[in-house]
Formats: C-alpha cells, structure tokens, sequence
C-alpha cells in the first residue's frame, strides 16, 4: 500500500524511475504493456506540441492568453488512462492533455481561449466540468458531485485538480474536510508546479511538503514525483482503486515544475533565474520515460526495438520517428485551430445564456445594461 510506505510526514517522495529512466523501486512497478508505454509517451508528446503550438497562436495575435501545461505532461497522461468514462474530472486551468484524454476536443479547448463559451460546451465529454478560473472554488463542486455519487451508490470517481497556490484558499480545506467526513469518492490532485504566478510555494505553506495537509483532514495522502509516468499511474491507480471500494477521499500532491510561463501574459525571467529553470530539464518526464523506454526496448513506433537494432540505430529511428510523429501531430492541432478560428462569432446572447435554464431577473437586467452599453459605443463612432 503505497499511502503507508511513502509517509508525507516524513517527507518521502514517491518515484519509481530516476532521471535515467532506470526503475529504483521495481516493488511499485505498474503492469503495463510495452503498447501502453509507448501510446503514454504518444499522449505526452501530443499534448506537448499542442502546448507549444497554443503559445505560438497567442504569440501570434490569434488566441487570448492561455496556461501552458509545459513540463506537466506525466500527470495529466497518467490521470487520463486511469480515469473512466462515467469518473469526473474537475479541472482548473492548466489540465489541458487530461481534458483531452476525457475526450473533449482541442476544438474546444480553442474556443474557450478565443472567448468563444461554445469552448465549455463539450459536445463529446462525458462527466467533464468546464475549466475554473476562481482559484479553488471547483473542489467544492467536486466534493458535492462525490455526494451524489455516494447517495445514489454510483460507480464514479470525482477527479479535480488545484494548484499549490490553490492550497492556501479556504475553499480547499472546505472541499478537502467534508469529502473525508462523509467519506466520499474523491481523488484530489496537487498540480505543485513550484509557482503561484511568481510566488514560490515556500510563501504558501510552513508544512513539510503539499501532501501532509491529508494527515490533519483525515485521509491517505502521498507526494509522488509528478515528472515520473510510472509513479503517477500507479499512485492514481491506488488512489481510483481505493475511492471505488467506498474508503472515502485521498490527496496526491504531484510534484512538478512549471516549465513554461504562468500564463502567455507573464514573464518568470522578472521571478526566477535560468540556473533554476535549467537543473528541471534532465527531470523532464517525457526525457525520462523515453530513457526508459530506450533502456527496455521499447520503440516510439509500433515495432518494438529490442534486440532488432545496433543501439546508434535505435536512436536514429527514434529521433526519426519522433520527428515524422510531432510532424503529424502539428498539422492536426493546426486543424483543430483553425476549426476554432473559423467557427461562428459568438453572440452577446451566449455570454448571459447558459448560466440558467431561466434567466433570473438580475441577470436580465445586466444584459439590458450591457446592450445599452454596445449601442453607446456604437453610436460614439
Ligand atoms: C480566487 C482567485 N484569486 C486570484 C486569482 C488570480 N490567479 C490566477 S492563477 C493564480 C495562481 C494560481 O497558482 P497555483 O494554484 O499554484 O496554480 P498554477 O497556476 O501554478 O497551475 C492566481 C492568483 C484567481 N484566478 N482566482
Ligand atoms: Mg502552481
């Protein structure tokens, strides 16, 4: 049981592969095929062209500010092959690949950084809340959907997801105490990323570390290694197995690094130095699992590599083929772009509209207001 051997009190991090991809702890090793591994590291290498390219756009003037998820890629891999179909996910802001594994399209997730609200109407999710940008505020939501499920005796799983930032909201201890009173199914996920915008986590917290903050709530907790694949599956795995069979909540803080930007409107260069940013990149998760992947055979493409090729052959092939792959991968989020690009405007209607299935009368008011507002400036031209 990996909430007994990796103690948050005594701050022992859980890993299961070092930055050489070399497994250090082969008792926790999660059964995986060599097929799982490789599509892993596919959805890791998805979600980083993804990432990277939704900066570009905003670099170029066509989408508003968006949240990289650069450097985040295990965990939200990890999340999305564990969590099922009718589990719930509750994200934040920077959860972008698990919304993806939940099969809402990067169409979507387009549109709502064009403010277009069609971006939170997932058409083909199921069980998806929209993105939440009142810092803590979904955990709430997630403790009260775990009710239902609880009272209603479903097979679900509530899944959200906070900042460390987010840590030091009342709403967190709130979500966090009820679920472990009524003792419903929820597996809360710690995104510690090291920043609040440019506040180090240091200026968040006296405790040892994110996840001892379960001891006092009354529920399991661990810190895992956020940029290790192995370790978040089967923390994550553990945790689901563990709501599922009714023991009530559990909390895992990730431990990770925001690679990138808070948002496209910051610049961390203003908060932190290069030396900082540099001693992460041999951490990197997706350079870790393909170390991994290189030492066992397993190769980028379908054809497994062991014993086939000279080791300088498999490297080429992979750089090759991982080449050919984000090659490929660009020019589907560049459709999926540009579907977002070309969808209709949205109308003033939309901003008021899906809020209610009734429009109360504060509301309607506000709207009045902001159509008065638009035939002013309107006619100021
Ligand atoms: C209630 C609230 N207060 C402040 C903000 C402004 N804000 C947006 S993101 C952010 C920092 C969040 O940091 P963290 O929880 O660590 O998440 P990260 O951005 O690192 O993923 C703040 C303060 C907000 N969105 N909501
Ligand atoms: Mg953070």
């Amino acid at each position: 049981m990996i909430f007994n051997d990796f103690n948050p009190a005594e701050d022992r991090i859980f890993r299961i592969i070092d930055d050489e991809g070399r497994i250090i702890t082969p008792d926790y090793m999660p059964e995986l095929s060599p097929e799982a591994i490789r599509k892993a590291y596919q959805t890791m290498l998805f979600a980083r062209t993804a990432d990277l390219m939704a900066v570009s756009y905003q670099r170029q003037g066509r989408m508003f500010t968006y949240p990289p998820i650069l450097g985040q890629e295990a965990i939200q891999a990890a999340a999305g092959m564990v969590i099922r179909r009718d589990d719930w996910l509750v994200p934040a802001f920077r959860e972008m690949a698990i919304m993806l594994a939940k099969g809402v399209s990067l169409t979507e997730i387009f549109l709502y950084y064009l403010g277009n609200e069609e971006g939170s109407n997932f058409k083909n999710a199921h069980h998806v809340l929209p993105i939440c940008v009142p810092i803590g505020s979904q955990l709430l939501h997630a403790t009260g959907i775990a009710y239902e499920v609880k009272y209603n005796q479903k097979d679900e799983v509530v899944f959200p997801f906070i900042g460390d930032g987010g840590t030091s909201e009342g709403d967190f201890s709130e979500a966090l105490n009820f679920a472990a009173v009524w003792q419903v199914p929820v597996v809360f996920t710690i995104q510690n990323n090291q920043y609040a915008i440019s506040v180090p986590v240091q200026r968040q917290t006296r405790s040892v570390n994110l996840a001892v903050k379960s001891v006092a709530f009354g529920m399991p907790g661990i810190k895992v290694d956020g940029n290790d694949f192995f370790a978040m599956y089967k923390a994550y795995q553990e945790a689901a197995r563990w709501a599922r069979e009714g023991k009530g909540p559990v909390l895992i803080e990730a431990y990770t690094y925001r690679k990138g930007a808070h948002t496209t409107s910051d610049d961390p260069s203003k908060y932190r130095t290069k030396e900082e940013e540099k001693s992460w990149d041999a951490k990197d998760p997706l350079l870790r699992l393909k170390k991994y992947m290189e030492h066992t055979g397993i190769g980028l493409m379908d054809t497994d590599a062991a014993g086939s090729k000279e080791d300088k052959g498999v490297q080429a092939d992979w750089l090759a083929g991982e080449a050919a792959l984000i090659e490929s991968y660009k020019e589907e989020v560049d459709r999926q772009f540009i579907a977002a690009e070309t969808f209709r405007a949205y109308e003033l209607n939309d901003v008021f509209r899906h809020m209610y299935v009734e429009m109360p009368d504060e509301l309607a008011r506000q709207k009045a207001e902001y159509e008065e507002f638009l035939r002013w400036k309107e006619a100021r031209r």
